[in-house]
């Protein structure tokens, strides 16, 4: 039997856009989708995975076929062809990577504008009278980053529940300005626009929750803000994303993405809880931790007794 080349060259080519197609959908490495927005990201991730899955299989394809196909037959010592460079095939694999990394850039930038990142309004904030200048003609002076302010995320204009949020080592603090609850797990109500307000007390961290395909630089002297829907009742995680020091691993909390019943609740218990002890927190806030209190805080979670701290010093 002999099928001509084309037909197998032209199957292979179907099969393999298939293949990149399907793996492209279901390659399940993405988190639960638990908000507005994650969608974008991972319609961008997943043309990437097509694409990479495509080129991955062209490459080992054609590399493993060589390696069978043109192996040495026994005997023969003679050398190898001498070929030297094919300018129409160097063209086309330059051309080729030139038009996917092309199409990708003007994808990517388009999520995240649609993301909110690239929003002049609130990613530049300039005082009135420096930009009143500035179009008056005057130098404006380079610009500083402790005026600007860091935004990100869909809706920011219209939020249905502001929490300030500090970053401090090794912990996240969440202040519910409405109430006065301080909290470190962050809970909101589903469905609800949520804007976070966020500041560094020390070093730079970053606020990431995977399902909610967001993450947000916070830093000290300069404000920062996230905005989400969380579309998804759940626990997930929030992971500090910024290397901060040496527990930086244990700077971690959750996002508790609660049914307005179930927050309202939540809201309730904790405003009557935070008035009680609120001054207590307040005192603890402000002292300053010493080695061993932060030792003794991450050893409480693993579950080391204080007897083994003792024989470490
Ligand atoms: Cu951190």
């Amino acid at each position: 039997m002999n099928i001509p080349g084309n037909i197998i060259t032209l199957i292979a080519g179907i099969l393999l856009t298939l293949i990149s197609l399907w793996y492209g959908q279901n390659h399940g490495l993405m988190p639960v989708e638990a908000s507005e927005g994650a969608a974008q990201v991972d319609g961008l991730f997943n043309l990437m995975m097509t694409i990479a899955t495509g080129l991955f299989l062209i490459v080992e394809g054609v590399l493993i076929y060589s390696i069978i196909r043109f192996r040495r037959k026994k005997g023969d010592r003679t050398d190898g062809p001498p070929i030297e460079g094919n300018v129409p095939l160097e063209i086309v694999w330059t051309a080729i990577p030139t038009v996917i990394v092309f199409i990708l850039a003007v994808y990517s930038f388009e999520v995240y504008n649609n993301l909110g990142g690239l929003d002049p309004e609130t990613s530049r904030d300039f005082p009135q009278e420096e930009m009143q200048m500035a179009e008056n003609g005057a130098k404006l002076v380079a610009f500083n980053p402790h005026q600007g302010h860091l935004s990100l995320g869909i809706g920011s204009s219209k939020a249905d529940l502001e929490v300030d949020v500090n970053g401090i080592q090794y912990a996240w603090i969440f202040t519910y300005p409405d109430t006065g609850v301080v909290t470190g797990e962050l809970h909101v109500p589903v469905n609800k626009q949520v804007k976070l307000n966020m500041k560094a007390g020390d070093v730079i961290h970053a606020f990431w929750v995977p399902q909610l395909r967001l993450k947000q630089d916070v830093l000290p002297g300069r404000d920062s803000e996230l905005s989400f829907k969380a579309n998804k009742i759940g626990e997930y995680p929030i992971i500090c994303a910024e290397l901060c020091g040496p527990y930086h691993g244990g700077m971690k909390t959750v996002l508790h993405v609660d049914s307005e019943e179930d927050y309202q609740a939540w809201v309730q218990e904790n405003t009557i809880a935070s008035l009680e002890d609120k001054e207590e927190t307040m005192a603890l806030l402000s002292q300053p931790m010493t080695e061993e209190s932060r030792l003794e805080m991450h050893s409480h979670h693993l579950g080391v007794t204080p007897e083994t701290l003792a024989q470490l010093h």
